[in-house]
């Protein structure tokens, strides 16, 4: 069917032309493709960090890259606070080994215990207070308007989850490592980080270089085949 010209015509009201001022042959596109797949699959979570200082500058370039992240109706449902106060970070070790240690004891089912076995975890952190930085990310569910009104916000976990994705991704093409922290519940970092009624805490991302010497689990990730379905 065809429709009528007034009914496809896209209001350019409120649109600025986007000039991608970027362009790759396919050849380079198939290289760039390629070798940052092999640069990202050399990510780990690593959970022993160096002391070892890094530029606020940085910290700030992967704030800000992370919150080019698209998000639910462009509302930027997102709060990263960046601590390297060594009070604070000791205060946050504190209050998330004492969280975890009643979740690895109680909350945590056998099952999930052994499926981390691998992994090695257990209820103690000092990363939290070894590493120069911590990122703590909180989601806004709403924001309040200025007669202090809650306005909902939309897909909120999707555009977090996407923002922390891509704090990762930079965090580790900087050079610097991270590992995604989630003790649970998280609410302590809401008070320790004096954050307003709407902010709930999503993600805790220790940042720095590794430790001299590191091990990580020995695991491997899915295949290809295993991780997709092409339908041409
Ligand atoms: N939050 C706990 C437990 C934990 C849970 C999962 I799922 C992991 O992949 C790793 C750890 C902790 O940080 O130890």
């Amino acid at each position: 069917m065809i429709y009528p010209k007034e009914k496809i015509t896209i209001d350019h009201h409120n649109h600025v032309k986007y000039s991608q001022d970027f362009h790759y042959s396919e050849a380079e596109m198939i290289d760039r493709s390629a070798s940052f797949y092999e640069h990202l699959n050399k990510r780990r979570s690593i959970r022993l960090f160096s002391d070892q200082s890094i530029p606020k500058s940085v910290i700030t370039n992967l704030i800000r890259t992370a919150a080019t992240s698209p998000s639910g109706a462009h509302k930027q449902p997102w709060t990263f606070c960046a601590i390297s106060n060594p009070q604070l970070k000791s205060k946050i070790r504190i209050a998330a080994e004492a969280e975890e240690k009643i979740s690895y004891e109680s909350r945590m089912s056998t099952r999930w215990k052994d499926d981390l076995k691998a992994l090695g975890t257990d209820m103690h952190k000092p990363f939290l207070e070894t590493a120069p930085w911590l990122i703590a990310v909180f989601k806004k569910t709403y924001d309040l308007n200025d007669q202090n009104q809650k306005q909902n916000n939309y897909y909120v976990n999707e555009s977090v989850g996407i923002a922390c994705g891509m704090l990762i991704t930079a965090i580790h093409n900087a050079g610097l490592v991270t590992l995604t922290h989630t003790p649970s519940p998280m609410n302590f970092l809401a008070d320790l980080l004096n954050r307003p009624v709407n902010e709930k805490a999503f993600m805790l991302f220790p940042v720095g270089y590794a430790a001299a010497e590191v091990y990580v689990p020995d695991i491997t990730r899915k295949s290809i085949e295993e991780v997709s379905a092409f339908y041409e």
